[in-house]
Parts: structure tokens; sequence; C-alpha cells
């Protein structure tokens, strides 16, 4: 495939296919521009990194617009220094040690719940019928909000998560996108304010109670956390379990190995996010003009990090196109932490600060699904479609077991 003047990343033949179009990107375009939309993409795994490390040069500056109007304030991407390193350290405190072990009780209750309907049937839509209510379900009881109300605040989630990974979103879709954020606001304000005088130890309380350096959180604040928190561990999460069990169903002898042995599991999770990972793009803003071997960006462009392109850089991993469970360069123990060198979770002062939490949610839901879907393989004439530019993922996968 050709990346010359009449390519573009916004066309359908792209969106079909992008995979097609990494390594032809990375070796002739590596900063390719996209005049309909004045941004730049970036390709190969070095330039992703600089992006995403060099906090000076490359900022998050345009959250303000790309995000903010939907979170209903601003989120921790969003945030600098003092304020950032304050609140970043309330968030983690949500996702570790006793909180984390309660969330994983939530995930394997949601997961049982959710798969029982379908065991005597032997099918399932992993995307569908499961991964979907699945991550929100868990997400809702993480926040301890009522999961009875959970088809509302997903259909608000999804219109909230429409406006964060449009590339161009039409005007009637945007009026749509904010008219669902300020519902699910008006929905959290009075839950925020019912918490702040009766804390309980889910999520939401410990936002409105936390102070870390004498730095509290306001009502504002804690909104967006609560949105970013929902779409973050919604949208990637149906889409990271479907890839995971595709690449196992095509790669049938790791498998057979991570049945025997799931402490395999990691790696699988860990190889599955560098080979597919569900999210495709990261923006920054060039604070001033950049220079990548032979392209300028000009001062305050829009840059999109490729980190489907990144992730299977030859310069950064072996054989970067096939799924290894195995492969050295992986380095499964650091796959969740910021020195991953997978870029699935980004990098950098941003990086995603619910790894620890992803990495929880797919093992735990993986290693309870193994056993129950015995010899699982695809339903007969299932046809295989991924879709997302931003986020990407498969549309669908219908799997039948014994
Ligand atoms: C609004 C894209 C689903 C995040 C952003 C700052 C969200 C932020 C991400 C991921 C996944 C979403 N960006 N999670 O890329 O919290």
């Amino acid at each position: 495939p050709l990346v010359g003047s009449g390519f573009s990343v916004l066309s359908e033949d792209f969106a079909a296919a992008p995979y097609r179009y990494f390594a032809p990107l990375r070796e002739q375009a590596p900063v390719h521009y996209e005049p309909a939309i004045d941004s730049y993409f970036v390709s190969r795994h070095q330039d992703v990194k600089r992006v995403l490390t060099d906090h000076e040069a490359f900022t998050t500056e345009m959250l303000q617009v790309r995000a903010e109007p939907v979170m209903r304030g601003p989120v921790l991407a969003q945030m600098t220094g003092a304020e950032h390193t304050a609140k970043r350290k309330i968030v983690v405190r949500g996702f570790t040690g006793q909180a984390l072990q309660d969330q994983i009780r939530a995930i394997r209750t949601n997961a049982a719940d959710l798969i029982a309907p379908f065991l005597p049937r032997g099918r399932v839509d992993l995307v569908n019928d499961f991964g979907k209510p699945f991550a929100v379900l868990v997400t809702l009881d993480i926040l301890g909000l009522d999961t009875k109300d959970w088809q509302q605040v997903a259909a608000w989630n999804s219109g909230i998560t429409e406006f964060i990974t449009s590339i161009v979103l039409p005007p009637e879709r945007r009026r749509h996108c904010l008219d669902c954020a300020e519902q699910l606001e008006a929905y959290l304000v009075p839950v925020i304010e019912h918490r702040r005088r009766h804390p309980g130890d889910d999520l939401i309380s410990k936002l409105c109670t936390a102070e870390f350096d004498g730095i509290a959180m306001s009502n504002r604040d804690v909104t967006a956390l609560i949105i970013n928190v929902l779409v973050a561990a919604s949208e990637p999460a149906d889409k990271t379990l479907a890839y995971l069990f595709k690449h196992l169903i095509d790669h049938p002898e790791q498998m057979a190995r991570i049945r025997r042995d799931p402490s395999l599991l990691p790696a699988a999770i860990a190889e599955t996010l560098r080979y597919t990972p569900p999210v495709q793009l990261i923006p920054r803003q060039a604070e001033r003009e950049a220079v990548f071997a032979g392209t300028t960006v000009p001062a305050g462009a829009t840059v999109f990090c490729m980190i489907g392109a990144a992730n299977r850089d030859p310069d950064a991993f072996t054989a970067p196109d096939t799924f290894d469970i195995d492969r050295a360069d992986l380095g499964t123990a650091r796959s969740f932490t910021a020195a991953a060198q997978h870029l699935a979770f980004g990098t950098g002062l941003h990086q995603c600060v619910g790894a620890a939490f992803a990495r929880a949610e797919i093992e735990t839901v993986a290693a309870m699904l193994l056993p129950l879907l015995d010899q699982v393989r695809y339903s007969p004439g299932f046809d295989y479609r991924e879709t997302g530019l931003y986020t990407r993922g498969p549309a669908s996968l219908s799997l039948d077991f014994t």
C-alpha cells in the first residue's frame, strides 16, 4: 500500500485495515500530515516515545477542547506540576491495595452473573453480550453507583466517548454528545454531595474526601474524574478482552499452553496490548516547532501518536507482526508500568493511571472464562470485522463452545 499524496488516515480504505499501512507510514511518512484536520500523525516507536515523554515540547493543552466539554471539568491528563502529582496520587490510591482487592471481587461477581445465561446455549458474542455490559457494570460497582441504572449510564457514556474519540464530529452529533455529558453530570452531582456527607469505601467517596499535600477535590474535579474513569475503564475493556480471545483462537498452541498454565495470562494480555492496542491514537500539542528527521511540525500543531504503528515498529520489537506471548522484548513484568516497552498505556507522566486495574480486570475475567468456554471457536459463518480509528476493536466476536 502507498502512503503518497492520495493517502489519508481519514479514508474508508485506511479504516478498513489500518495495519497494512503501518510499515509504509513508518518508512515513507513517519510524520504524516492530514490537511483536512491540520494534524500530524507520528508512527515510529522512538518518535511516539519522544512526543509522550518530552512534556515541555508536547503538551496536553488541547484536552481543553477535546475532552473538557464532555468531562464537565479538567481531567488528570490535562493537569501539570504539583496539582497533577497530588491528584494523580489520589487516583492511584483508589486503584491499589484493599481497594483493588474489592474491585477484583466486583469483577468476579459481574463476570459470573453475565456469562451464566450463555453457558447452556454454548454460544456468546464476547463483545456485545458480555464485554460491553461487563465493563460498564464493573465500573459502576467500583464507583459505588447503582447498577440498575446501567443502561442509561451506558448510553450517556457512549455519547461522551464518541466526542473524545472522534476525529471529525458533525455539529448535530456534537450536540448529542454534549447533551449526554450534561445529563450524566446532573445525575452525578447529587451523588457526590451525598457521598461528601456519608462517605463509603467506593471510589467516589475516596475522591470526595481525599487530600494530598493539602490539595482536595472540588465537585467539578470529582465529576470530571468520575466521567474520566467511566470512559477510560469501559471503552478499551471489551476490545482488549475480545482481541485476547481472538489471538488465542488464532494461535491454538499458545491457547493450549495458557489453559495448562494460567500464569502465562499476563504475558498474553501484554502481548495483546502490544499487538492490537485498543487505544490507537494519543493526541498532543506542539508547544514549539519540532523537527523529526526531516519533517518540521510547527508550533501549536496537533500531533497524533499512532500507538498501533509504534507497537509494530521493528526497531522496538523483533518480528513485530507476529503474536508471540514468549517474545523476549515484551518485558511482561514491566508491561503494566511506566517501564513498558509497548505503548498501549502511553508513557511518560500521563501514562494510564488505571493500567494495574486494567491488567487485574482482564486477567481475572480471562482466567474465569477460559475454563468455562471449553473448545472455544468462532461460530459457524461468523464474519470478523474491526471498527474505529481512535479506539479500535472487534465489532463483535461470536464464539461457540462446548
Ligand atoms: C479524555 C480514549 C477511552 C483516558 C482523555 C484524557 C481520556 C484518556 C485515553 C484513555 C482511553 C480513552 N485518554 N483514557 O486515551 O483516560
